[in-house]
Parts: structure tokens; C-alpha cells; sequence
């Protein structure tokens, strides 16, 4: 497995050989790791050599380490496709998964300016300002803080929104959405992320913004989602 004559550097074939492990299903999601020191005497290699693969594979989100008590395997992530302009509840349901939101803010406000200049509104026109943590068989995956103009969706209710926006919008009120321009920005959870999204403070944290909009290029939405780093990854495919 740990081939020293190899010019592949010992740490890395350390990390691929647990992810192997992992992929395999060897090693199952809540599995405990042996300690470094177990790896070090196994394969005769220094501890910080240990150490170093242990770190790798914590950043890239296999393994989560948990003070005091071990290192386990974490979840394997969602793979999200940034292709297609669909909805949470929808990118559940296509891979199986039971969407579910609680709501933790829903109200009508006067839009900040910010929002009524992306929104195209008049400054301090009504706009829902709606709070959700976004689940996954039950399992916390994104906050969601969404801005709609209210004299452009009319009738929003806390049972709507925790539902499918999308759904409500497309089919109950017949508004067809049209496209939408996202931005990814890394970032780490904030006191109350972290409260929302089960995670530790500071954890990594995917911020995507998205604006979406009609085919008359009225804009419908105002988007900031915080995706879990630690269940996420996007992908994209490139064509040249
Ligand atoms: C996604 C969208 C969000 C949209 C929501 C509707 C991203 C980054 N964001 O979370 O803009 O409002 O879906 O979901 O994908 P719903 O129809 O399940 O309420």
C-alpha cells in the first residue's frame, strides 16, 4: 500500500489509499480513524507524515476532525451541477433526497436600497424578505435569504415558502422564470450560520448569489444562499 521506493511523496499515497477506503465503502461515513500513531507504526512512517495526509483529507471534506475525540468520515458530499437554472427543492428530489425548509424569517419590508436597485423597484417598496434553512432528508444543507418584489408576486404565504417557490410561482401564478447570473464567493459560517447549519463557527462556507429573472428581463429574485462546504461541491463542464 505505502510503496517507499515509489517518487509518489509517502503522505500522498497515504491519502489515496484512505480515500480508496472510503470510496470503496471500507471505511463508512461516522467511522472512527485509527490514531496517527497506529498509522505510523503500520507503515513505519514519521507521524507528521501521518498528520499531514490526516490534514489533507480533512480540507478536501473527506475526514472531519472532532476535538478531543478522534477523526471520522464525513458525509459524502452533494455534487451540484452549476448547469440548469432549477430549484433547491428540485435538485433534491432528482437525486432522491426529501427537500424540506424551516423558516426562520418571513415578513414584508421596505426593500434596502441595495435590493430595489438590483430588483428595479422603487427604494423603500415592499419587498418579502424571506429566511430559510434549506434541508436535505432532514439533514441542514443551506440558509437561504431570498428578496421578492410584492407588488410583483403577490399572496406569498409561510406555507408557500416552505414549500417550492419555484413551483408556486411557475404553476400557481403562471410567471415564467427565465434566467438567472450567479456568483460564488468562499466565506466561513458566521455565529449564526453556524447556529442554523449545525456547524462550528468559522466553518467553510459557499456563498452564492443569484438574480434571477423574467424574459422581459424583470428582475424576480435576490438571492444569497450559504452552502454548507462540508456537504457541497459544484461542478461545471466546460466545452471548447
Ligand atoms: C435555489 C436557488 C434559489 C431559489 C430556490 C428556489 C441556488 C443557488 N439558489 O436554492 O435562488 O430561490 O432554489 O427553491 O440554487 P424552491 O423552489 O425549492 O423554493
Amino acid at each position: 500500500m505505502i510503496d517507499k521506493t515509489s517518487p509518489l511523496p509517502i503522505y500522498y499515497q497515504l491519502v489515496e489509499w484512505i480515500k480508496g477506503l472510503i470510496e470503496q465503502g471500507v471505511l463508512q461515513p461516522g467511522d472512527s480513524l485509527p490514531s496517527e500513531r497506529e498509522y505510523a507504526e503500520r507503515f513505519s512512517i514519521s507521524r507528521m507524515t501521518v498528520r499531514q495526509a490526516i490534514t489533507e483529507l480533512v480540507n478536501s471534506g473527506y475526514l472531519y476532525r472532532q476535538k478531543g475525540v478522534g477523526t471520522f468520515v464525513a458525509e459524502k458530499k452533494i455534487e451540484q451541477q452549476l448547469m440548469g437554472l432549477t430549484s433547491f427543492t428540485e435538485d433534491m428530489k432528482a437525486r432522491g433526497m426529501e427537500p424540506s425548509s424551516k423558516l426562520v424569517g418571513f415578513e414584508i419590508v421596505p426593500a434596502p436600497t441595495y435590493i430595489s436597485e438590483q430588483l428595479t423597484i422603487q427604494e423603500h417598496a415592499p419587498v418579502y424578505e424571506i429566511k430559510r434553512i434549506r434541508l436535505a432528508d432532514g439533514i441542514p444543507m443551506a440558509l437561504e435569504k431570498t428578496y421578492i418584489s410584492a407588488n410583483l408576486v403577490k399572496g406569498l404565504t409561510e406555507e408557500i415558502v416552505q414549500n417550492s417557490l419555484y413551483h408556486h410561482i411557475e404553476n400557481q401564478l403562471s410567471i415564467k422564470i427565465d434566467e438567472a447570473t450567479q456568483v460564488l464567493e468562499s466565506s466561513v459560517a458566521t455565529q449564526q450560520e453556524a447556529e442554523y447549519l449545525n456547524i462550528q463557527k468559522g466553518a467553510p462556507i459557499l456563498l452564492i448569489q443569484r438574480n434571477t429573472s423574467l424574459k422581459d428581463g424583470t428582475p424576480l429574485e435576490i438571492v444569497k444562499s450559504s452552502y454548507r462546504g462540508d456537504r457541497y461541491k459544484f461542478t461545471i463542464t466546460l466545452k471548447r
